[in-house]
């Protein structure tokens, strides 16, 4: 989970899916996730079928949100949940103990209770204001990553209106992984955004 975290978002990317995925994976990017709120089950199993070859023939991890059913079906390398999809170990029983298993929290408890009940990395989220994700809740800033960082040992992964201004103080924080979606999809050279951010971890 460390470096530059990819999440697709077919809404705002200028190149489509695909192509941000064939950017971020030659950017070496270690992790992807395919998140579609939009698509209907057939499209995104083909979706996450075509996205999740092209991750494993570079050898990236590919998870999908929300979806254990597409994620199985896709032979993903795990899912990522929120708290209100199936809980952690409901997925893992359907799961089983190989493939990853990320959660969103909103803060420490949520945080403890993931890692307590075997999620492998947790997303931080949203640490500042995001339009990305209109339900995303209230920016909690770099101090829950802080906190969170103190109390727990799993990988993680801060989201929510990251930029390249406030991304630098976002790893200081002690977030082993960082995602920015706008950011990176909807600008003309995704490639040339996902490395500044990744020069953050060099
Ligand atoms: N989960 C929490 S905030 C968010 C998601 C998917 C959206 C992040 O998008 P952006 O554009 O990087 O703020
Ligand atoms: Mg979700």
């Amino acid at each position: 989970m460390k470096g530059y975290y990819f999440i697709t978002d077919c809404k705002l990317s200028r190149a489509g899916n695909e192509r941000d995925v064939l950017s971020a994976v030659s950017c070496g990017v270690k992790v992807v996730q395919y998140r579609n709120k939009n698509a209907e089950t057939l499209q995104m199993y083909e979706e996450a079928v075509r996205l999740g070859e092209i991750c494993r023939n570079s050898g990236t991890m590919f998870l999908v949100n929300d979806r254990i059913d597409i994620a199985l079906a896709a032979e993903a390398d795990g899912v990522h949940l929120g708290q209100s999809d199936l809980p952690c170990p409901t997925a893992r029983k359907l799961l089983g103990r190989e493939k990853i298993i990320g959660v969103t929290v909103h803060n420490l408890a949520e945080a403890l209770e993931a890692e307590s009940v075997g999620a492998d990395y947790l997303g931080v989220s949203p640490i500042f204001q995001t339009a990305t994700k209109p339900d995303a809740g209230k920016p909690a800033g770099i101090r829950l990553i802080e906190e969170i960082r103190k109390e727990v040992d799993i990988p993680l992964v801060a989201i929510g209106g990251i930029n390249h201004d406030n991304a630098g103080e976002v790893v200081r924080a002690g977030a082993d992984g960082l995602c920015a979606i706008s950011c990176v999809v909807a600008k003309e050279n995704v490639k040339e955004e996902i490395a500044k951010f990744q020069a953050l971890f060099k």
